[in-house]
């Protein structure tokens, strides 16, 4: 089955205080569909003017929401997921046209999880009941919670909607009022969303504004009035982001690159044929999304005694992805998301011959007949070593680097020879050699016997340069949220 084009608006406007705004200084920009290369919409070019006007209606909204019960933050979460889920072929149509992720992605992975995420933190808050200590007879300490006031999140254009309910869902939750910004590069199915869901939300409370990161991202995360910043993006950029809010003090979550191990075991070609089958899902797993994920498992480790029946298998798979038009149910991978981000991986193309390694297949462009002129590139495996830089820097395409090891402890010397420590896969029957690995990777995400499972009420984020703070589950409520404790004397007598 093939989707008709999504229709968008030809200009869309700021959100903010409720009301769609034109940018203070009239300025718009192209928005491009990778998919085709062609413009469909232009989006505000803001800057610090339209920022400051959204942070302004944010904190007056704060002190509404703030204030309001888990109940009807509850029911607005509620209210937010049934209208995505009513909607949801339409935005999952627009995310594929606007990021050139397969339609099979966008429709039965990246809505379904937005939903499920803005119910998920609608449902923890109601659950919640606190903590109250005995200190002594006469002394109870108690822990409460209240919101940090404006939050300011900068979300990139991987999963555009996705993302962004991953911070709107617990910030909402959390009593918070938002200025989010989308990438550039996927600004409008956000904007869609907001028009779907503006009659629901107090004015104020969400506020979108679009631009560059350098005009409106960096005003945003810099902003005093600003309570915390939330980003996911390049690691170079999240150094900035810290700079801005050391300025003012306030927290930061972040979430940046990676460059994840996926270890497969000597055990895993004694296994039954399903387990193997479901081994050689993982290994091809590094092309959902175009490889444009910070967890693609973008580095293949496979023990030397297996190498060759394995690969043999996963290479046969990888021929097998089917490429073509994104809004085809039956299209496994679809188009990077812009030009910059196709020169990026071509270069990594060369920069992987050039350093030595094997291409084992792939390593080009793909010529779509239904789309000449959008960005596709080949699901493409290196064959190297650990030194080389298409094993050790983020390439964010659908390619994977494979090198072998001899024993564990070469496999975790390897795992671990990163800047990064997002994710990690281990594959393997031997449940001792599965904890060792587990606990020895240094990475906050260590997908054992499966991969790219993202359940809401897990928790994930990084170690190292992969960023910390963690998002998903309900513990990423109190990053969104002070603790206060109150410490109360029942006692009479003098202290
Ligand atoms: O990221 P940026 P880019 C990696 C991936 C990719 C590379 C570059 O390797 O190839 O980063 O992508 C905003 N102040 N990841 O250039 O620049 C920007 O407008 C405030 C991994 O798109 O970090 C956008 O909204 N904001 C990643 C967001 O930051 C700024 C996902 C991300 O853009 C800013 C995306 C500034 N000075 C890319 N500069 C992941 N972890 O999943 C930019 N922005």
């Amino acid at each position: 089955m093939i989707y008709p084009k999504p229709e968008f608006k030809e200009r869309y406007e700021n959100f903010i205080g409720g009301e769609w705004t034109k940018p203070v200084d009239s300025q718009y920009f192209n928005n491009p569909s990778p998919v085709d290369g062609n413009v469909f919409c232009q989006v505000p070019r803001s800057n610090y003017k339209d920022v400051n006007l959204a942070v302004e209606a944010a904190s007056q909204a704060v002190s509404i929401w703030s204030k309001t019960s888990a109940t009807e933050r509850c029911l607005l979460l509620n209210k937010i997921a049934d209208r995505i889920e009513t909607n949801l072929e339409l935005l999952a149509v627009a995310e594929t046209w606007e990021n050139g992720k397969p339609i099979r992605e966008s429709l039965h992975g990246d809505l379904p999880a937005v939903v499920d995420h803005f119910r998920y933190f609608g449902s923890v808050i109601r659950a919640e009941s606190g903590e109250v200590a005995d200190i002594d007879a006469q002394t109870v300490s108690m822990e409460v919670h209240e919101p940090l006031g404006v939050v300011g999140q900068i979300i990139p254009w991987n999963f555009p909607v996705l993302l962004a309910a991953w911070k709107l869902a617990p910030a909402l939750a959390a009593g918070n009022c938002v200025v989010l910004k989308p990438a550039e590069q996927t600004p409008s199915t956000i904007l869609m969303v907001m028009e779907l869901i503006a009659d629901l939300l107090p004015p104020g409370v969400v506020n979108v504004v679009n631009g560059f990161g350098s005009e409106a991202g960096k005003p945003l995360a810099s902003h005093p009035k600003i309570k915390k910043v939330s980003f996911t993006g390049e690691t170079t950029t999240g150094r900035l982001i810290m700079q801005y809010a050391a300025e003012n003090i306030v927290p930061v979550t972040l979430e940046l690159g990676g460059k994840a191990p996926n270890i497969f075991h000597r055990s895993v070609m004694d296994a039954d044929d399903e387990f193997l089958d479901k081994a050689v899902e993982g290994f091809v797993s590094f092309a959902v999304n175009q490889g444009e994920v910070c967890t693609s498992p973008s580095r293949a480790l496979i023990h030397e005694s297996i190498y060759d029946d394995f690969m043999a298998r996963c290479l046969e798979r990888v021929a097998a992805i089917k490429m073509g038009d994104p809004l085809d149910l039956s299209t496994m991978s679809g188009a990077q998301v812009s030009s910059e981000q196709f020169e990026k991986i071509m270069r990594y193309m060369d920069i992987g011959r050039e350093e030595g390694a094997e291409v084992l297949i792939g390593g080009d462009a793909f010529e779509n007949p239904h789309y000449p002129n959008g960005y596709y590139v080949k699901p493409t495996v290196f064959k190297g070593h650990n030194k080389q830089r298409v094993f050790q820097e983020e390439i964010f395409g659908p390619t994977v680097s494979v090198t072998t090891f001899k024993d564990d402890a070469e496999g975790l010397q390897i795992a671990n020879d990163t800047l990064y420590g997002l994710s990690a896969g281990v594959w393997t029957r031997d449940i001792h050699q599965m904890q060792t690995f587990a606990r020895g990777i240094e990475a906050g995400r260590i997908w054992c016997n499966c991969y790219h499972v993202y359940p809401t009420h897990a928790s994930f984020g990084g170690y190292k340069n992969s960023g910390f703070g963690r998002e998903t589950h309900r513990m990423m409520l109190n990053s969104y949220r002070h603790t206060k404790n109150i410490l109360t004397s029942y006692s009479q007598s003098p202290m």
